[in-house]
């Protein structure tokens, strides 16, 4: 690794520790899980964090055709009581899901949504899908709007089971921080990651961990 892509780290080390006290910002993403069972459906939970005054929303959700056939119902989660959600499953691989409500909900931190996703029979094992949003937005009342979230990977587990990953999220915590730069670094001067850790450190499905993943996390860090 180049002396000026770890004085890069340092500094966003730096950057990070100063912004992390300010960061109380809205955020989504689906709750990771870890080798869970598989079944016909796969419960997708949309978390949210600060996300207090929430009013409306909306998304495009994407992901692998030949993995998910398409979605078979919505329903809010803890926190969402007071929204209404409607999808539609606009193409192959892709769902559109609108949240309206009359009231801003009042719980900052919880689920959010509980999106139930068909899957394909027979998937072998070892297969990735992508969870992408698209088009995303929060509304809140007073006008302010967000388009902060987690992507996430799906992967298709060797023994019936199926782990769902925070893009990123080396180290599992639900958030995207400094630690897991740390982590991935650690991949590139050679110490072995888990299995699960590599997946969520390879960000551009590229099959090896580069210094190309570094930047990607950074940069889910800096664009916060
Ligand atoms: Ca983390
Ligand atoms: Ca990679």
């Amino acid at each position: 690794m180049s002396k000026i892509r770890l004085i890069f780290i340092s500094f966003l080390f730096f950057i990070v520790q100063i912004s992390v006290s300010a960061a109380q910002a809205p955020i989504v993403y689906f709750s990771p899980v870890l080798n869970q069972a598989r079944g016909d459906t796969l419960t997708l939970i949309l978390h949210a964090e600060h996300v207090q005054g929430l009013q409306s929303g909306q998304f495009n959700l994407i992901y692998e055709d030949s993995v998910a056939s398409h979605v078979t119902q919505v329903r809010v989660g803890e926190i969402g009581e007071g929204l209404q959600p409607t999808y539609n499953n606009t193409n192959l691989g892709q769902t559109r899901i609108v949240l309206f409500g009359m009231s801003p909900i009042v719980e900052g931190n919880g689920s959010l949504l509980e999106i139930d996703l068909l899957m394909n029979p027979g998937i072998e094992s070892g297969f990735l899908c992508p969870l992408t949003f698209e088009g995303f937005l929060l509304a809140f009342s007073g006008g302010l709007e967000t388009n902060d979230f987690y992507n996430s990977l799906l992967i298709i587990d060797s023994d019936s089971t199926y782990s769902l990953l925070i893009r990123g999220d080396s180290n599992f915590d639900r958030s995207v921080t400094v630690t897991d730069v740390t982590l991935t670094v650690d991949t590139l001067i050679g110490l072995p990651p888990s299995l699960h850790q590599f997946y969520a450190g390879d960000m551009d499905d590229s099959g090896e961990i580069t210094t190309d993943d570094v930047d990607r996390i950074a940069a889910i860090i800096l664009d916060r």
